[in-house]
């Protein structure tokens, strides 16, 4: 009976909408992409959009997928080729503006340890070089596992049919026309046979995307890359550190200008979302690493072009724990909450993607925090290792 039901509405508002139904049973994906606008951003007077709010607080989550990383090994390279080193200091952690989220309060003072850092977000070449050797399949190219999902819904929540229990991921489609920017679903696709390989869906490829950033990884594909590569993704507040390349309390990767003034300086939404895109930064969806400037630690794409996992579980309130303290290499809280899905165990991703705009999502902050399952991959999220330096002190 069941399956009759969701067969029922298949028919009658088609796959797209059935996962919006899902969603009402926790089994799928809730989403967010974050809004504000940047319109006229000068650092003294940025105000978030009115309607923004709770656009931007959550990512869509996907079906679970198997751990299967435990066969891969480490592939010798010993070297720090595409990497820059980090000189270990201390920063002030949090927001710089008035378009801080609740999460990204109090600011707090961090010490980092030196570390290295990937130069650009990992490309599908480096992944390709990943899969070639070791055979991983990726979490969207994998059959969901109900049993494993399971875990993590409230007792009772239906089996969903076999129909959607299919390798997948979300893929963005652009609106004909303004929409509410409330309802996600009209602009992310819930596609059949997307994946790293297939970034737009089966009809897509990569080739001639060698330099682009690999994308629909989960974080445990981050991780199993990481293992391979004998790195780490790096800690959120390493990210942090690193994102904002040496400057003080400055709003973005390369200081406190509005994003629209002078040149381009990173891959985002430039236009209206998600309809309109001006195409102003030269790149309606994901952009060569590297494409645009770095910031003054020579680190490429720290804001915009594709969401980058970090380590951390993410807790909307961990920052709070460090009100007036001093912290030494924060790891992360030991568990994930967020009172929006508190079912749901998340993982951090900083830095924003092609999508952010300041009238949707200002993910290009350096102190903007994102969150989804470690099952979830998309579009829009790839990821940077990073690497320990032997022998380091703490600053
Ligand atoms: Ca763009
Ligand atoms: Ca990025």
């Amino acid at each position: 009976m069941q399956a009759e039901k969701y067969d029922q509405r298949i028919k009658l508002i088609g796959l797209h909408a059935m996962i919006v139904d899902l969603r009402q049973y926790y089994l799928i994906f809730f989403q967010c992409l974050f809004l504000f606008s940047c319109a006229e951003n000068k650092f003294d007077n940025v105000q978030p959009a009115k309607d923004s709010i709770h656009s931007c607080l959550k990512f869509p989550v996907r079906f679970s997928g198997n751990d299967t990383t435990t066969y891969i090994n480490f592939n010798g390279d010993t070297s720090i080729s595409g990497m820059i080193f980090i000189q270990g200091g201390e920063f002030n952690m949090g927001g710089d503006n008035e378009q801080a989220e609740s999460d990204e309060l109090p600011k707090h003072i961090v010490i980092v340890s030196s570390f290295y850092i990937d130069v650009t977000e990992v490309t599908n070449i480096q992944f390709q070089q990943f899969i070639n050797a070791t055979g991983y399949i990726t979490t969207a190219e994998r059959k969901p596992d109900w049993e494993q999902l399971k875990k993590e819904l409230p007792p009772g929540t239906p089996t969903p049919p076999d129909s959607l229990l299919t390798p997948s991921s979300l893929v963005f489609k652009p609106t004909q026309g303004p929409v509410d920017l409330n309802n996600y679903n009209q602009w992310w696709t819930w596609k059949k046979g997307a994946n790293w390989r297939h970034p737009e869906g089966p009809e897509s490829s990569i080739f001639g995307k060698e330099n682009h950033p690999v994308v629909h990884v989960s974080w445990e594909d981050a991780m199993a890359y990481c293992k391979w590569a004998g790195k780490r993704l790096p800690t959120e507040a390493e990210w942090e550190y690193a994102a904002r390349g040496g400057l003080l309390a400055s709003v973005y990767p390369w200081g406190n200008e509005a994003l629209d003034c002078n040149t381009p300086k990173a891959n985002t939404w430039e236009g209206k979302f998600p309809y309109h895109n001006s195409l102003r930064d030269g790149f309606l969806k994901i952009a060569p690493v590297a494409s645009f400037s770095p910031n003054g630690y020579g680190l490429h794409d720290m804001a915009g072009n594709v969401w980058e996992w970090c380590s951390d579980w993410y807790d909307y309130s961990y920052y709070e724990s460090f009100k007036g303290v001093q912290v030494i290499n924060p790891k992360g809280p030991l568990d994930s909450y967020d009172p929006q899905e508190p079912f749901t165990k998340k993982r951090v991703l900083r830095g924003g993607s092609f999508l952010c705009n300041d009238t949707y999502c200002s993910g290009y902050r350096v102190s903007r925090r994102m969150k989804t399952s470690p099952d979830t991959g998309m579009e829009h999220i790839g990821f940077r290792c990073v690497k320990d330096i032997k022998r380091s002190k703490p600053v």
